[in-house]
């Protein structure tokens, strides 16, 4: 009973209101729809369903997506008469029940595949097994609501078995990071105070758009693992997430705490080769199983920023994995076990010019190859350090040949803008997973190692870091959606064109018109470049704040500190040196031609140049630039690119509807804003180090800004930003109190009378809602809140930094020759309504 009224919650969101709750799977109505009519089946018949299982999902879906894209109504019916155009929807096993010939002459289909035959109005969509039928019926649906009715047949196989979602979800919020850690799309939709949430409807609702993209499992709570999530009360709540994930065909998995039978079990070790801490284990596996019967398996970080593991008892990795393993041999489950494993506190850059983070994966599981129980997959990460905007592939994905592994890819954008910066992650992830590993000097592709076909494993997959939140855009951001789009193609079918993928999810997410098309493909296909670009190109990683919130630009904080994500910038030179000649010996740990490759700087890519070389800033790239004179330019390259998105996108005013036209609107604004203070960030901070100018004279000369602290001041003060980079002239303004009203005043004596575009560049905190007014000769132009760290999901910030940095422009101001420009700032709780600087801008201009 539960699960049907699940089932109804989900399929009834689908006349809601475009706020993003469905996705891809709005079944919008399409226009001409009638006209389709003669050409769609008239009844379902599902062979063997059952309530509560995907076949039985499959006819609800059909009955709702038909009746939705083209306002026909047609029902599962009991019995199909010949006259009838007929959708029939099962498993290989129901369709030979019914018909043993016919579906003996079915194509070959694996684990999840389907068969879909469209024919004249007939349509065939058999499952080798019930989620196959399922993931077929999405594939029907989405063509449908494409307009495509045409007659055809596919089959359709994955590529590999585990297509995980992995959501890093705490049991409370105020865990680790907030509620969902590196989530910035709201809280978990799946715990809140500790427990299981009562009303799981967003949980079913995420199981359906997961099934309609061919993932099939989760695990719901945060690699962090509390040890509480195995709490009788809270395995009984996991149950109810996995009844609601059922009826899609989604599995649910645990992510475990090593230290459990200690922390939770009151047990004196838990050293996982004590008898009692096995037997402790597989204690929680059979009450795990016997409450979920198709639990999926289990996901651990051991070892890990903190996190308990077997190395704690001098055990090995595999010692821990295969405990874990055992236990859930009986009922067919696996484990994900982490290669992300390195010691964040004994990394040390000054002492030792050869410790490098990038080499840990290899060092920790060299040797443990053969030691693995089978239902144990090594899980790791795509680069070597951890989701940067650019890293070469793990080069651990060379060394396990007997082990099965998962690539660890992020969708949540933490280092890439946190979903406030349209990043499309697809490009980035095909690199990677199309890169020629040559193990064995031979064709190697990384999807082909993960799959298992390279080195003939049976297990293998991917593992893709979601973290949706309770917001109804999922993610935070309607755009970020492509990027779980494209994980799930990926996942089934990785030599999908990015472009491709894309183009399909703007048809169903927006619409089917060629200029939305095509603008979201402009905007996209560029946005990682760009990102690329502005955030930290030539292999230097994204320059982000790594000690706060991974958001925005602080270079600085990438060294001197034990994290290892170390640029090692002096005064002349910069980069790590991971040559095995001179340097760490990363190099070395990929196969001889990949290794031969990164070893030498002339055969290094440009765009991995610094990840794997020293060098001057005056180093020469293939492109005849300078390393720094690239820095500059690529930082004005990048930012210049994402002032285009907003013209872009207002090009679509009136063929997106409103709700989500003005939130794309809102982000792509704030992006072109925050890029340009990346770009100043890092050049200054570069600038600042190497004193090298910009050839092209741009850094470090504005000539149309205005900077606060220049400004006849009353009420506010001159404040020094810390890390300096982050304000212009390194100085901003705030009030002299926090109840103090502050007053910025001068004379534009130097322009021409004339139209501009009125740039103002401030911070704001997570501290209050600071209110600024600005005014040219008294008369008000317009009036803006401090407050976007409730309209843009990214990490929070109390600084003024690079993190809450931002502009507001307000564009075509008249102004005449020697206005006054007053700005009125008033502070709101600790937040002092900070001041950067003003840029009057003439048309066609951003600086
Ligand atoms: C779940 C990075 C992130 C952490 C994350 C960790 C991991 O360090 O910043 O938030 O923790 O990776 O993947 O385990």
């Amino acid at each position: 009973m539960r699960i049907s009224l699940l089932l109804v919650t989900a399929l009834s969101g689908l006349a809601a209101a475009e706020d993003g709750l469905n996705a891809w799977l709005r079944y919008a109505r399409i226009s001409d729809a009638k006209s389709y009519h003669k050409r769609l089946p008239s009844v379902i018949s599902t062979l063997n369903a059952t309530k509560g299982l995907p076949v039985h999902t499959a006819g609800e879906e059909l009955v709702a997506g038909i009746s939705g894209i083209f306002g026909k109504k047609i029902s599962v019916a009991k019995s199909v008469s010949s006259k009838d155009t007929t959708v029939t929807v099962g498993t290989v096993k129901a369709y030979a029940a019914k018909d043993a010939k016919a579906a003996k002459a079915l194509p070959e289909l694996i684990d999840d595949g389907f068969y879909l035959k469209v024919s004249r109005g007939n349509v065939l969509i058999i499952g080798s097994n019930e989620r196959g039928a399922l993931y077929g019926t999405f594939h029907y649906l989405k063509l449908l609501a494409q307009g495509n009715t045409s007659d055809f047949s596919l089959a359709s196989n994955p590529d590999a078995p585990v297509r995980w979602v992995n959501q890093w979800d705490n049991m409370q919020d105020g865990g680790t990071h907030g509620s969902v850690e590196r989530g910035y799309g709201g809280d978990s939709i799946f715990f809140w105070d500790g427990v299981i949430r009562s009303d799981l409807t967003r949980v079913s609702q995420y199981g359906r758009l997961l099934a309609s993209i061919g993932l099939n499992a989760v695990i719901a709570n945060n690699v962090n693992a509390n040890a509480s999530i195995l709490t009788p009360e809270n395995m009984d709540g996991l149950a109810r997430i996995a009844d609601a994930f059922r009826p899609w065909g989604v599995q649910l998995g645990v992510a475990l705490n090593f230290a459990a039978p200690q922390l939770l079990g009151g047990l004196d070790s838990f050293d996982p080769l004590e008898p009692k801490v096995v037997n402790w284990w597989q204690g929680i596996s059979d009450n795990l199983y016997k409450r979920i019967p198709d639990m999926a398996g289990y996901l651990v970080k051991a070892n890990s920023e903190g996190q308990p593991g077997p190395m704690t008892y001098n055990r090995t990795l595999a010692d821990g994995a295969n405990m874990f393993a055992r236990t859930l041999q009986p009922y067919g489950g696996i484990i994900l076990f982490r290669a992300f494993v390195y010691n964040h506190q004994t990394l040390n850059q000054d002492r030792d010019w050869k410790a490098d983070r990038a080499n840990a994966a290899v060092n920790y599981f060299d040797g443990l190859d053969e030691k693995f129980e089978d239902n144990v997959l090594v899980q790791i990460k795509y680069g070597a350090i951890d989701f940067q905007v650019r890293e070469p592939v793990s080069p651990l994905f060379s060394h396990l040949r007997k082990t099965g592994v998962t690539i660890e890819l992020q969708i949540t954008q933490e280092y890439l803008g946190q979903q406030a910066h349209l990043v499309y992650l697809a490009p980035m992830w095909k690199e990677i997973l199309d890169f020629d590993m040559r193990v064995d000097n031979k064709t190697s592709p990384v999807k082909d190692i993960v799959s298992g076909k390279r080195f003939n494993r049976k297990l293998g997959g991917y593992a893709g870091v979601v973290n949706v939140g309770t917001n109804t855009t999922w993610l935070g951001a309607h755009t970020a959606m492509s990027n779980l789009y494209a994980y799930g193609k990926l996942a089934w079918n990785p030599s999908l064109k990015s472009e491709e993928i894309l183009d399909e999810w703007t048809r169903l997410t927006f619409s089917s018109d060629r200029k939305v098309v095509d603008v979201l493909r402009k905007i996209s296909m560029a946005s990682w470049p760009a990102y690329e670009n502005y955030s930290g190109n030539l292999g230097i990683q994204t320059l982000t704040d790594i000690l706060l919130g991974h958001y925005g630009p602080n270079p600085a904080s990438q060294d001197n500190n034990p994290w290892g994500q170390w640029t090692r910038a002096d005064a002349d030179t910069i980069g790590m040196d991971r040559t095995v000649k001179n340097g760490t010996g990363n190099a070395g740990q990929y196969p001889p031609e990949v290794a031969a490759m990164y070893e030498n700087i002339e055969t290094t890519p440009d765009n991995l140049l610094l990840w794997f070389h020293h060098v001057p800033y005056t180093q020469k790239l293939k492109s005849g630039k300078t390393v720094i004179q690239h820095f500059y330019d690529a930082h004005y390259e990048g930012s210049a690119t994402a002032q285009t998105f907003v013209p872009l996108w207002k090009s679509l005013k009136g063929k997106i509807d409103k709700e989500r036209y003005e939130h794309v609107l809102f982000r792509l604004t704030y992006q072109a804003g925050h890029s340009l203070v990346w770009r100043d960030s890092v050049n200054q901070f570069y600038f600042n180090k190497s004193g090298i100018p910009d050839q092209k004279k741009r850094v470090g000369n504005h000539p149309y800004r205005i900077e606060a602290e220049d400004f006849t001041l009353k009420g506010y003060r001159t404040y020094k930003v810390s890390p300096f980079e982050a304000a212009s002239k390194f100085h901003a303004i705030v009030t002299t109190s926090n109840t103090t009203v502050g007053t910025a005043t001068t004379k534009l004596n130097h322009i021409k009378t004339g139209r501009y575009d009125l740039a103002i560049n401030y911070y704001d905190m997570a501290l209050g809602n600071s209110t600024w007014e600005v005014y040219v000769d008294n008369s008000r132009v317009g009036k803006w809140k401090g407050d976007l760290e409730y309209e843009l999901g990214r990490a929070p910030s109390p600084y003024v930094d690079g993190q809450t940095a931002t502009r507001i422009t307000f564009p075509g101001v008249k102004i005449k020759k020697g206005a006054e420009l007053k700005i009125v700032g008033t502070p709101d709780g600790l937040e002092p309504a900070p001041l950067d600087y003003v840029s009057i801008l003439p048309e066609g201009i951003v600086d």
